[in-house]
């Protein structure tokens, strides 16, 4: 059940208890849909992993970052990826994997996970809106090495609503680092893949364990009801 409970403070179900957000200070962040994670034949399906496990989260990513588009609050998505001159590449994130192919090699979308390439974008279901930053990170997590938490800053953002994929790497690094600059962060489940499904649910787990211990987690649909609630007050 989602509750409008005073005015711009919005409450809904989540685990482990109660989240409690103001919509007006709360950013949607979405984290790295894109092509070459999600995609057939991107850099992640090449890599052996099975992109259905990630496809799932599309249709509630997009029914989500509509409603939150609707209501006219703060989106902001990310993108990993590097330079094409791959400076900030780390030697060790190059090597890591010893694949044949690796980061900043031509893949099935162009160089891998370098910025302005085909596979580095984000998928066209879920594509920034010109007003909408895009963070360009080379990390996992979104706050490392980018100019995200000033952006969150000056915007007065205090909660996050974490998306995308994946749910253990770049979601959850990225939920840790919020937790830690003092962000209120609530992932909903079906918004956020992985490769591996018990990833997926140790992913969830970890961020709700011990009352909460980096974030809360809930799902889609009670988020977009509980801002039907902000739009349409009963009383
Ligand atoms: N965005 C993100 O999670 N990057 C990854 O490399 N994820 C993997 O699961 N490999």
């Amino acid at each position: 059940m989602t509750t409008k409970h005073t005015s711009g403070h919005l409450s809904l179900d989540a685990e482990p208890y109660t989240y409690e957000f103001d919509p007006a200070h709360t950013a949607l962040v979405i984290i790295d849909m894109q092509r070459d994670f999600l995609e057939p034949g991107g850099f992640g399906e090449m890599l052996g992993n099975d992109v259905s496990q990630l496809r799932r989260t599309i249709e509630p990513n997009k029914l989500l970052l509509a409603a939150w588009r609707a209501a006219g609050l703060q989106v902001i998505h990310t993108r990993e990826g590097h330079r094409p001159d791959l400076t900030d590449l780390p030697p060790a994130k190059k090597v890591r994997g010893r694949g044949a192919t690796t980061i900043g090699d031509a893949g099935p979308m162009g160089r891998i996970l370098v910025r302005g390439e085909a596979g580095h974008d984000i998928i066209p279901e879920l594509y920034p809106l010109p007003s909408e930053p895009v963070i360009d990170k080379p990390g996992k997590g979104a706050f490392y090495a980018t100019d995200l938490h000033s952006i969150l800053q000056h915007a007065g953002i205090k909660h996050l609503i974490v998306t995308g994929v994946t749910t253990e790497v770049c979601v959850n690094t990225t939920v840790r680092e919020a937790n830690d600059r003092g962000y209120d962060c609530l992932v909903p489940e079906d918004c956020v893949g992985s490769y591996f499904p018990e990833f997926q649910e140790a992913g969830l787990k970890m961020i709700k364990a011990q009352g909460g211990i980096f974030g809360w987690v809930s799902d889609s649909a009670k988020i977009i009801s509980a801002l039907e609630a902000l739009s349409s007050p009963t009383t």
